[in-house]
Formats: structure tokens, C-alpha cells, sequence
């Protein structure tokens, strides 16, 4: 039974993925840890550590003492917080990632770390953006990803650890709220939607990206995870998406079942110059073919399960 470390575990995918991990194979082989005191639900739920993803030593000493055979390495500064701070998000998530990938490779363990669609930019093509194409971000998180993606690739071919990506959409989540990302309108809209009836949304009308709810990218973790490595042409990472969406569509979907929701635009030119780097929609075509990615969320159906669970987790 594998013998898991994740980081970044109070993080908005994290923060799922230990829940998941758990469920799939035991609390007890699953260390959760982030830099912070444990203090959701789930990371007081099994083992959990204080871990500062830039302290080599400690993350060594903690995946060994657990014994570790698998690293998650899941702690990053999301897109618009690593613009306001683009020093600190190099530092951390080139730093961070060095050291999960060295730590792995001195405990020859299996890793697992989420690139973005944020990895491609603005002279990538736009519509069905292949596996394999141009990436030149212009954002300092997009520069991360990139040079992530080449580094988990590294790792394999030079020294035969066995990485694996994908590259995340935007994630709509309803139990963490996320922090500092670019596509988070689409998890803020459901909220305000229920607690205030209307939402002002940061991203303009009419600007298209790939998201997905989720179970869907949890479920993807672990399939990949557990896909035949015989069978993986591609490693880091494998471009990954359920739906692309404008905010007026999903606005829209909310509308169906709020018909009262009213929505409109305040844009924060900083995040919609992120938005406008990304693609409208990406190819999943090889994690499709290599692993049987498979999402089962479409927007409605994501629509009606977060209204459902936020009644149910804000008491309307
Ligand atoms: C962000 N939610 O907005 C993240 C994600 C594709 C976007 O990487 O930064």
C-alpha cells in the first residue's frame, strides 16, 4: 500500500486531495503537512506536520521517518499572488519543487506535481491548445510552471524518478476557498450568489478558460497516479479539462436555478491580463488516450452540486 507525503495540504486542491488519498488508501498512509497548524477538518483528520517546503532537511527527514513512498508536492503561490510578489513565488515554487523532486530522488519515491494551463501564453494556439506546443508564459507564475514541467521531465530522463502532471484548469472547489488565483471568480460567483444574490465579477464578459469541478481533477490524480507507466508517452504534464466557459455562461447556469441572481463586471485589468494569456480551451486528447482521463462534471451538473453543498455549508 503506497505511503504518501503531500504539501501544501491546507492549499485549495490539498486540502481535497488528503481527504481523497485517504479514502483511497488509508489515513494512516497518508502525511498530510503545509506550513501552517493544522487547522481544517481534513488535515486534523490523519497524520499532519508543520513543513516549510524551502527547508530541504526537514522534508527529507519528515518523508523518511514516515517512510514515505510517494510525494504529492502540492504547495505553490497561485497566478495573481505571484504577480504582487513575483520573488517570493520563484523562491517558493522553484525552490519548493527543487526540493520535493530531491527528496523523492534520494528516497526513490513515485511524484506527483499539478502544472496549470497557466504554463502557456499568449503566442500559444488558443482554441484545442495541443499536448505539445509553444509555451511562453508571461506571467511569473506561467515561467513556473513551464520550467516545473521541464524539471519533472528532467528528473525522469536523467535519473529515472518517476514524475508525473497534470495541467490543471481553473478548479472550482466547494469546500476550500482558494487564494490568489485568476480563474477563483468562478468559485466567488456561487457564494455571493447565495449569500448576496448577485456577484461582480473581476473577469470581463466573453473571456473564455478551461475549468473543472473538483472531484473530477481529485479523481484524476489518482488515476494518473495509478496509470501503467508502460503506457505514458507523455509525464509533465498532461493537459487536463472538463469545460471552458465565459462568466456569462456560468452566470447564466447559476440563473437556472437562482433566477433572481444578478450578475455584473467590475475587471481587474492585472487578472484579466493573466486571463487573456490563457487559453480558451485546451486538448486532452493524450491523457485521454495514455491513462483514460475522463471527467464526469460538466457546468451544469458542477452548478447544481455546489449549490447544493454551500446551502448545506453556509446553513441557507
Ligand atoms: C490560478 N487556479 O488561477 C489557478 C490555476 C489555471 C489557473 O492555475 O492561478
Amino acid at each position: 500500500m503506497k505511503k504518501i507525503i503531500v504539501t501544501g495540504a491546507q492549499g485549495q486542491i490539498g486540502s481535497e486531495l488528503i481527504t481523497k488519498l485517504r479514502s483511497e488508501y488509508g489515513t494512516d498512509n497518508v502525511l498530510a503537512t503545509d506550513i501552517r497548524e493544522a487547522s481544517t477538518e481534513a488535515a486534523q483528520a490523519g497524520p499532519y506536520e508543520i513543513l516549510d517546503v524551502t527547508d530541504a532537511k526537514s522534508m527529507h527527514a519528515l518523508a523518511k521517518d514516515f517512510g514515505a513512498d510517494t510525494m504529492m508536492h502540492m504547495a505553490a503561490l497561485l497566478s495573481a499572488k505571484a504577480e504582487e510578489s513575483p520573488l517570493l513565488a520563484w523562491n517558493l515554487n522553484m525552490g519548493g519543487l527543487m526540493n520535493a523532486l530531491e527528496v523523492s530522488r534520494e528516497l526513490n519515491m513515485q511524484f506527483f506535481t499539478p502544472s496549470s494551463i497557466g504554463a502557456f501564453g499568449p503566442t500559444t494556439p488558443k482554441n484545442e491548445t495541443p499536448q505539445e506546443t509553444l509555451q511562453r508564459p508571461t506571467t511569473m507564475y506561467g515561467v513556473n510552471k513551464v520550467a516545473g514541467e521541464l524539471l519533472c521531465d528532467y528528473y525522469f530522463t536523467k535519473f529515472g524518478l518517476d514524475t508525473r502532471g497534470v495541467r490543471f484548469p481553473g478548479l472550482i472547489s466547494n469546500v476550500a476557498k482558494p487564494g490568489g488565483g485568476t480563474t477563483d471568480y468562478a468559485v466567488d460567483i456561487y457564494y455571493k450568489a447565495l449569500e448576496e444574490g448577485k456577484y461582480k465579477s473581476y473577469i470581463a464578459e466573453g473571456t473564455y478558460m478551461d475549468m473543472m469541478y473538483m472531484p473530477d481533477a481529485l479523481q484524476a490524480i489518482v488515476d494518473l497516479l495509478e496509470a501503467d507507466p508502460a503506457k505514458l508517452i507523455h509525464r509533465n504534464a498532461f493537459n487536463v479539462t472538463a469545460m471552458s466557459f465565459e462568466p456569462a455562461e456560468i452566470a447564466a447556469s447559476i440563473k437556472n436555478h437562482l433566477p433572481k441572481f444578478e450578475m455584473s463586471y467590475d475587471v481587474d485589468p492585472i487578472r484579466q491580463e493573466i486571463a487573456d494569456s490563457w487559453p480558451d480551451s485546451i486538448d486532452p486528447s493524450a491523457a485521454v488516450a495514455e491513462w483514460g482521463f475522463k471527467a464526469k462534471y460538466d457546468l451544469d451538473a458542477m452548478t447544481i452540486d455546489m449549490l447544493d453543498k454551500l446551502k448545506v455549508k453556509l446553513k441557507i
